[in-house]
């Protein structure tokens, strides 16, 4: 049992003093029940949740419906709308002007894994510090619904085209490729996706979420496999998962043997219910065999698949100044007179 260390305040008012409309953005312009959309709210609810103050973020995006969706949460963050799949580059150059940002990055299934799957692959192996979304349709929503490189083998479109190519399981490429904290959730199970969100914010590197998010318009129909019908019945939880903040917390009671819990960077902490089957998101191999096995039963996991909170991060990796290289003074980045005749007297 977790127990409140701060002060009581105002009901609906969090830690930061803002309340849950202040966490929010211009109205939508997608369809209406576009899967994006319920990110979108689930996303405003974590950052008010865990206490994010909106002006230290950073919102990046690339292009699609998913893309467009940073305008429709926190308007009082930064934000940058990248080229077609060139978000990664974009929010790493963010993060190493300056560190401390929030950086929250939505992207679609065609923006990170077809156009996108280069500079997705080096964020990735970089371990960039910042929240990536995927929101996983299966289809180029924005330009009128063709198969994406997550589309599965042998889904229809409403035309009755069939996919013939295998999928990219952006999970396994991530666990692969050494990500600290990867997930798998569904656009319609709201709790699980603002859990998974607050436990990102609480990781130090790239932390992934591939979300099912439907396309109502033009992938929701009988023989898609990313419809709304299909995820709800083929949903398969792995465990039930919630979070206790660091600042709340003092102790926690967990039933040994059926729940683990996740120490998470900041001090927050992750606890995770078995259900089914035993399963342990700390051990790498162990994801990757399961999701490999779910994927030729055809079965859709949802849950935290891996984590590993001590990794370190770009920025720890390039022994980076402890201060944003945006505020530090110039006598700090620029080299002096001196370090460069020295360095022109090394040359010649
Ligand atoms: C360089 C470039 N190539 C192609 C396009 C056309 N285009 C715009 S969005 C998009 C696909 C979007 O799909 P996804 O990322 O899955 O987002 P969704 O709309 O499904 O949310 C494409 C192919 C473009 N804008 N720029
Ligand atoms: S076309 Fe599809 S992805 Fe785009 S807004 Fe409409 S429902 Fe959402
Ligand atoms: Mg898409």
């Amino acid at each position: 049992m977790a127990t409140a260390t701060e002060p009581p305040r105002p009901k609906g008012v969090n830690r930061v003093g803002l309340m849950l409309q202040d966490y929010k953005g211009k109205d939508s312009t997608l369809c209406a029940g576009c899967g994006h959309d319920a990110i979108t709210s689930q996303i405003i609810k974590s950052f008010f949740e865990y206490g994010v103050q909106p002006n230290q973020v950073i919102k990046l995006s690339g292009i699609g419906c998913s893309s467009k969706t940073p305008a429709y949460f926190l308007s009082r963050s930064h934000g940058f709308n990248a080229v077609h799949g060139r978000m990664p580059a974009i929010a790493t150059g963010a993060i190493l002007a300056n560190r401390h940002l929030t950086a929250v990055g939505v992207s679609g299934d065609g923006d990170t894994a077809s156009i996108g799957m280069g500079q997705f692959v080096h964020l990735l192996r970089r371990n960039v510090p910042m929240i990536y979304i995927m929101e996983n349709n299966g289809v180029y929503g924005l330009t009128k619904g063709q198969f994406s490189a997550t589309a599965d083998q042998g889904s229809k479109l409403k035309t009755g085209v069939m996919n013939e190519f295998p999928p990219v399981d952006c999970c396994i490429l991530a666990i692969e490729l050494g990500c600290g904290y990867v997930a798998r959730s569904f656009a319609g199970d709201p709790k699980q996706v603002v859990v998974l969100l607050e436990g990102a914010l609480a990781h130090s590197g790239t932390a992934f979420l591939d979300i099912i998010s439907p396309c109502v318009t033009f992938n929701n129909h009988e023989g898609s496999t990313k419809s709304y019908k299909h995820a709800k019945d083929t949903e398969e939880l792995l465990h039930e998962i919630s979070f206790i903040p660091a600042y709340e917390q003092i102790s926690i009671d967990y039933e040994e043997g059926t729940s683990k819990v996740v120490e998470m960077h900041d001090g927050s902490h992750i606890t995770l219910k078995k259900l089914e089957r035993d399963f342990d998101p700390l051990d790498k191999a162990q994801a990757l065999r399961m999701l490999r096995d779910a994927n030729q039963r055809g079965e859709f996991l949802t849950g935290l698949l891996h984590v590993d909170p001590a990794k370190s991060d770009l920025t720890e990796a390039l022994n980076m100044h402890p201060d944003a290289l945006a505020t530090l003074p110039s006598e700090l980045v620029r080299p002096s007179r001196e370090a460069l005749e020295e360095i022109m007297e090394s040359l010649r």
